[in-house]
């Protein structure tokens, strides 16, 4: 084959990549957010959820890639179902669905000790309560994913019991399964520390795992990138949480030391690119339901230019890890010829995508540079106009 048929199956590869390829936003993305030593509120942050289904619309009128847009309950659906027909408008207004519901089982002051873990049956009722309500919301709307991320944990040795707790999450997370419908599914997200810093009750992949097999077959695990210890080999996690079909989806974004929910690939875009590459080289039934999503909190960045620059940018390291040919790739593996099978892996890292992808994009009818797009629309000049004296005046929360 010529030069201009491999860069022509390239092309094909790429597109085809890209025209499967959706990842969902947060609403808290857009939100004020901050460190726990101070908060910066930005003029065009949004505080409602309005706000929010607004800018995520924008963000998909740029992009075309993300269409819908995870909730968190607590500050997104606070009244419940009684909020869906609410929802169900923003919807059709913005051209963006609901996507994963979140519970929130870690703000409010019975929590202090534990929700779903924690030593009280009251709590553990209050917090089985909530989750509950999060599968009927998520049947409401229509959308298939509940994610549950509990702060559960303790901060000295002795004072709570790490194993008496793992049966009251079986217990809760049972009964929330037994709640669910055919459609539905519960993601369970595991994290090593934070807030909790001795022991955290979900701790690690191994803690999700065991879980979601334990409450049914509708349990599967969310791998959030930022969630492990520095140096972890997160996409072996990947092919192995693939090879037992329990891999649920994932909490996409970056860090450095801890779970500093940096704009995906922002510091290490070759780790987005190995697990992407796990993901491709499985079977394609087994990656079918992965659930993309983003989960990020922009501190100082503007919150729609980080939004899209992370979309876009999730779609360049897929776009890159669609290039490697597989099956050559297998070859020199089985035959060990280990320079040229990493220097074919190195290849397809190496290469720049993007001229392939805006082409894509001009010829699906998408802007071509969607942060330029973004600035020549003036959309974040019009709303923090809109927004910035309320936003001036906010007691900024994580929401
Ligand atoms: C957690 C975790 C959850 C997210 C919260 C806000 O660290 O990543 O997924 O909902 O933060
Ligand atoms: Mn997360
Ligand atoms: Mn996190």
């Amino acid at each position: 084959m010529t030069n201009n048929g491999t860069s022509q199956s390239k092309k094909d590869r790429v597109w085809a990549a890209l025209d499967q390829f959706r990842i969902e936003i947060p609403s808290w993305g857009f939100a004020n957010t901050g460190t726990r030593f101070g908060k910066f509120v930005q003029s065009a942050a949004a505080t409602s959820i309005e706000e929010k289904f607004a800018d995520a619309g924008e963000v998909n009128r740029l992009t075309g890639a993300s269409p819908t847009v995870a909730l968190h309950v607590l500050w997104d659906v606070p009244n419940g179902t009684a909020d869906v027909a609410k929802i169900r408008a923003l919807e059709k207004q913005h051209g963006v669905k609901a996507g994963s519901i979140n519970p929130n089982l870690f703000q409010s002051q019975e929590y202090k000790f534990g929700s779903i873990a924690s030593p009280s049956a009251e709590v553990r009722k209050i917090a089985l309560g909530h989750l509950l309500e999060s599968v009927e919301i998520g049947r409401a709307l229509e959308t298939r994913d509940i994610s549950i991320w509990v702060s559960d944990g303790s901060n000295y040795p002795g004072t709570q019991s790490i194993s008496r707790r793992i049966g009251w999450m079986e217990e809760v997370l049972s009964a929330m399964h037994a709640a669910t419908t055919e459609g539905q599914r519960l993601l369970i997200e595991y994290k090593p520390f934070e807030p909790a810093f001795y022991h955290t009750d979900i701790a690690d992949w191994g803690m999700a795992l065991h879980l979601a097999q334990k409450v049914g077959p509708r349990a599967k695990v969310l791998v959030d990138t930022g969630h492990h210890y520095p140096g972890t080999n997160i996409e072996q996690i990947v092919a192995w949480l693939l090879h037992l079909d329990a891999l649920g989806g994932f909490h996409f974004n970056d860090r450095k030391y801890a779970d500093d929910d940096l704009t995906i690939g922002s510091i290490d875009p070759y780790q987005v690119f190995r697990i992407f590459h796990e993901i491709l080289s499985a079977p394609k039934a087994a990656t079918e339901g992965i659930a993309y999503m983003i989960d990020q909190s922009h501190n100082l960045k503007g919150k729609m230019e980080a939004m899209v620059q992370s979309v876009v940018t999730a779609q360049e390291l897929y776009a890159r890890a669609a290039l490697i040919d597989r099956e050559a790739l297998s070859k020199l593996q089985d035959d060990c010829k280990l320079v040229e099978a990493e220097e074919m892996f190195r290849d397809a890292f190496w290469t720049d995508v993007r001229p392939m992808v805006r082409a894509w994009r001009e010829a699906r009818g998408i802007p071509a540079d969607p942060l330029q797009e973004l600035r020549d629309s003036r959309y974040v000049e019009r709303i923090s106009q809109d927004r910035g004296q309320r936003n001036s005046n906010a007691v900024s929360s994580y929401a």
